[in-house]
């Protein structure tokens, strides 16, 4: 019989789980020893770097991907950017090393002691084999179980597992594949279509999981074809619609009253792809106006039973657009064209304005490069500036957890080599993925990273005087010189100047990794 190691590997090998981004220990060793030709480990020196690489990668692919992390204080730091890829639905396969079976009871060094439990409200599934042979079962569990719940998982394997031999079912994994279809039933489907033909004046809310899904120019027909304004969710992490169109009308905000308020005057909401909803700021009020009624169409049962209003259908959000698309009649509400930006907002003291840094963004870069954005005092500069037209073009931290920006912008660039990635990180964000620039560097990844320094945590100022704290301390963050750090990891960087400095720089297409430094004056995020 083969090792549960050789089963393991071509397990991952059949599904194209190949790419591995981890940062091992020793207990992690023997399931690395002797990687089948075709795998490729993508080293990360932070495990925060590692996951926050692999949900970039993973998002960009739209495929679940490997993770390698060391036992408890491995995973423990890879906690926070776990967060994000929960919320961004990301299917990550976290296999961690663990101590040998006999060396976990007696708590020897590097044993994680209830290593599921570690990592429970995170993960979807999370399980350690009860025996050697159970190991190739339970890795494509791991993966299986990321696909179809789209979260991320984690599966603890002791090390002594590896070569343990197979039992003789071991290799039954090996031709197992795993699919879901959820079209709506033909009640389901009528009772749908009949909704929406009746409301007089529906919307669309639009999460991030339409992007997600390949989704984004679906959204646009069914918007057209039914003439209704379009909203992107709150809390948004993919943009699902093109953020210039004449229909669409942004992203809501985060907020129950403001989202309240919003929806005054539409007798019908059509939710699609996106729980219901992710508030930030507490501003309580009514869930909906008086009169309005909420439809949520979600592949995530999970966020389906926990909304607080309004009926859900947990189905495919595409086979409902395709439904609604066929059997509705289009108003033919007249086209306009996609909205110009208006002219950047400008700063004094030599600083640059966040919008003109984006309007030279917008102007000097293809129209398909993907943003990966960590900056969150300048998110409203960035809506009112930016016209992404194109699936995948906008990628942002899922959960509000920072440490994604950097790592994340690697992933979507190592996923798509043909496609230019730009990550617009804060002076603060940039702190928690930094080390994300060295496997950029190693790998000669052509990633822009474009760094906003305004020498604060601005997002915080701002919401210390929304929550009546306008003394806080520890928001300041002066002293960092992003150039010098980048260039301590491998990457090139330059300070820039003024706005026709950095567009000449945007301008150039260099084919490794390079981060631009901007001063740049504090806003506010709305
Ligand atoms: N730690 C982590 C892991 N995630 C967080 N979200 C925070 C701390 C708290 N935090 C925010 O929510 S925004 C922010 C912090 C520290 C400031 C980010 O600063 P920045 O961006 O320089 O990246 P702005 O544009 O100056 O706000
Ligand atoms: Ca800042």
């Amino acid at each position: 019989m083969p090792s549960v190691r050789r089963v393991s590997h071509e397990f991952l090998q059949r599904q194209g789980l190949t790419t591995v981004f981890g940062n091992p220990g020793s207990n992690e060793l023997p399931f690395l020893a002797g990687l089948p030709e075709g795998f490729r480990y993508v080293l990360g020196l932070h495990e925060g770097a590692v996951v926050g690489m692999a949900d970039g990668y993973a998002q960009a692919t739209g495929r679940p991907v490997l993770v390698n992390l060391h036992a408890a204080s491995g995973s423990g730091n890879a906690m926070g950017a776990l967060t994000n890829a929960a919320a961004s639905r990301t299917p990550l396969v976290v296999v961690a090393g663990q101590q040998v079976r006999p060396a976990i009871g007696p708590e020897a060094n590097l044993a994680n002691v209830d290593a599921p439990a570690l990592m429970k409200p995170l993960v979807g599934w999370a399980a350690e084999p009860a025996c050697a042979q159970d190991v190739p079962r339970a890795l494509a569990q791991a993966v299986f179980e990321a696909g179809l719940q789209r979260r991320p998982t984690y599966l603890s394997v002791p090390y002594d597992d590896w070569d343990a031999e197979a039992d003789e079912n071991g290799p039954a994994v090996l031709d197992r594949r795993v699919e879901r279809a959820s079209a709506p039933g033909g009640e389901q489907a009528r009772r749908l279509a009949e909704r929406v033909a009746a409301a007089e004046r529906p919307a669309l809310v639009l999460g991030g999981d339409i992007d997600a899904a390949g989704l984004f120019d679906d959204a646009v027909r069914l918007a057209e074809h039914l003439g209704a304004p379009v909203w992107a969710a709150p809390s948004l992490f993919r943009l699902p619609f093109p953020n210039r169109h004449p229909l669409f009308r942004g992203v809501l905000p985060a907020g129950i009253a403001p989202v309240c308020e919003a929806f005054e005057g539409h007798d019908l909401v059509l939710v699609l792809g996106a729980p219901v909803f992710r508030y930030h700021e507490y501003l309580p009020g009514r869930y909906l106006p008086e009169g309005t009624r909420l439809l949520q169409v979600t592949e995530d049962a999970a966020a389906a039973a926990r909304a607080p209003m309004g009926e859900a259908l947990v189905a495919d959000p595409g086979a409902v657009i395709e439904l609604l698309v066929r059997t509705l009649d289009s108003p033919g509400a007249p086209q306009e064209r996609f909205r110009p930006a208006p002219e950047p907002r400008t700063a004094g003291d030599g600083l640059l304005h966040p919008e003109q840094v984006f309007a030279a963004l917008r102007d000097e870069l293809p129209g398909d490069t993907a943003y990966v954005v960590e900056s969150t005092s300048t998110n409203s500069s960035w809506w009112r500036q930016m016209d992404l037209r194109r699936p995948g073009s906008y990628y942002f931290p899922a959960a509000g957890g920072l440490g994604f920006g950097l790592p994340g912008a690697v992933g979507v660039a190592m996923a798509q080599p043909d496609r230019p990635v730009v990550g617009v990180v804060g002076d603060g964000s940039a702190n928690y993925g930094i080390t994300a620039l060295w496997t950029a560097a190693q790998h000669r990844v052509p990633l822009t990273v474009v760094l906003l320094r305004n020498g604060t945590y601005g997002a915080l100022r701002w919401f210390g005087e929304l929550l009546g704290v306008p003394d806080a301390p520890g928001l300041d963050i002066p002293g960092l010189d992003f150039t010098r750090i980048a260039e301590g990891y491998g990457v090139r960087a330059q300070q820039v100047g003024g706005v026709e400095e950095l567009r000449a720089a945007l301008a150039e297409r260099p084919d490794h990794p390079r981060l631009l430094q901007v001063d740049t004056a504090l806003t506010t995020p709305d």
